[in-house]
């Protein structure tokens, strides 16, 4: 692989440009840089496993739009979905019939989910869901984990992952403490915590709301058993259990985490994939909970371009391309990769940990396995950012950050790999205070 231009002066421009009109000269934060340093690469365009900047240099890309594009980009089936789409009417905030057919492809793939409500954003779907939850149930607390990232809702800021850990925010001004007075966040993998907080609040609990791996602070799965006690200690509560599913839904299974570890919430959140790259998410659940939902019940939730009917194609489309070959595809590519990086980093003698769960993986330079929020803060990320900027500069694209996960799509090759890890081994090789 030839080295990428060290230089980005139209990226650069951008920028200045950028911080001028946006704050941050960003809409997403991580997406600044901040976590690693240097300019922000501007995309001009993307196709299967490469992203190219606005100064023209290729990379192979790892983020692939932190999720959603688990076919690689612009790939041809879904953009002719949404071209088609959007010639026949981009929006008409009335049903259509690709909803219908999108709720049966989630409901066909998820076990347990019966019904479906489209929304725009990962945020949305969470935030609707615990709204559910506390309809549901008549309660109003809920418990989350110390470094899940449940989108940027209020009452689910708290000790965040993703933008708020990268950026070290322990929680966000503009959320008041009455939004979070009902939010108890407990350590991932942290029973006894789970425990003492239902002894404590146990009549107030609402709903437990977790990423079934979390997948915002690198990759930390659940420790075995976990998910089952949760689902025991919920249901001898009275209290829900809400699987975050937007980072793992259709991406680690068929039928995403759920289908995969055997879970059994009483809702899911989806995002990312199922919009095949455009703003789309939903949430779903059995009916009888998702029936709370108006205009059957209660609980109140809407939004203008909910169901977008090109989102909504693009999303179906890339949904029903994605059968047990291309999971395989999927798991063989991460399995090659991640093979590679460990040989290469024992290679050079770089203390490093990469986690996985399918296809899913996140980067620490530790010694030891991250099993919580602390173990993922206290990962070298002074070293993820010269790993960052050195692939970078090899031509490979990873999170500008070392508390985001790595994402393959099924577009990437063999040989892309191969140059990934040849990559890696030039980088570690040089990485400071080894
Ligand atoms: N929170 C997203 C990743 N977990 C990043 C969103 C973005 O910057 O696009």
């Amino acid at each position: 692989m030839t080295s990428a231009a060290a230089s980005t002066p139209t990226s650069d421009r951008l920028f200045d440009r950028a911080q001028a009109v946006i704050p941050g000269g960003v809409n997403s934060p991580v997406r600044a840089f901040r976590g690693v340093g240097g300019t922000p690469r501007f995309m001009s365009n993307g196709k299967g496993s490469r992203v190219t900047d606005e100064d023209g240099t290729s990379y192979l890309d790892y983020v692939m739009s932190w999720g959603p594009l688990i076919l690689g980009h612009a790939h041809p089936d879904v953009v002719q979905a949404a071209i088609e789409a959007t010639r026949t009417g981009s929006s008409y905030g009335a049903p259509t019939r690709g909803e219908i057919e999108l709720a049966e492809e989630i409901v066909a793939r998820v076990p347990g989910v019966e019904m479906v409500r489209c929304v725009s954003s990962g945020t949305e779907a969470a935030m609707s869901a615990i709204r559910v939850a506390r309809g549901a149930t008549g309660r109003t607390k809920v418990i989350k984990f110390a470094g899940h990232y449940h989108g940027h809702a209020d009452s689910l800021l708290v000790e965040a992952g993703s933008g708020v850990a990268t950026l070290a925010l322990p929680n966000s001004p503009g959320v008041t403490a009455g939004a979070t007075q009902d939010t108890i966040v407990v350590p991932w993998n942290d029973t006894a915590a789970v425990e003492a907080a239902f002894e404590e609040y146990g009549d107030d609990i609402a709903v437990i709301a977790c990423e079934p791996v979390a997948a915002n602070m690198g990759l930390v799965p659940a420790q075995p058993g976990l998910h089952g006690f949760l689902r025991q200690i919920s249901r001898d509560h009275g209290a829900l259990l809400l699987v975050d599913e937007v980072m793992t839904g259709f991406r680690l299974a068929r039928g995403g985490a759920t289908e995969l570890l055997g879970l059994e919430p009483d809702l899911v959140a989806f995002g990312k994939v199922v919009g095949g790259g455009f703003p789309l998410a939903a949430f779903g659940g059995p009916r009888e909970v998702m029936e709370l939902l108006a205009p059957v019940g209660p609980v109140y939730q809407a939004g203008t371009l909910s169901g977008n009917p090109v989102a909504v194609a693009a999303g179906l489309t890339q949904l029903r391309l994605l059968d047990e070959a291309a999971y395989s595809r999927l798991d063989q590519l991460a399995t090659r990769l991640i093979d590679g990086w460990t040989a290469a980093f024992a290679a050079a003698g770089v203390p490093a940990v990469i986690q996985r769960v399918a296809s899913l993986f996140g980067l620490y330079f530790t010694s030891s396995p991250v099993t919580d929020f602390e173990g993922a803060r206290a990962a070298d990320h002074e070293r993820y950012a010269a790993f960052f900027h050195g692939m970078l500069r090899q031509g490979v694209y990873l999170p500008p950050s070392g508390y985001e996960a790595m994402f393959v799509s099924t577009a990437h090759s063999e040989e892309d790999i191969d140059a990934t890890i040849a990559a890696a081994r030039t980088v570690a090789a040089t990485l400071p205070g080894r």
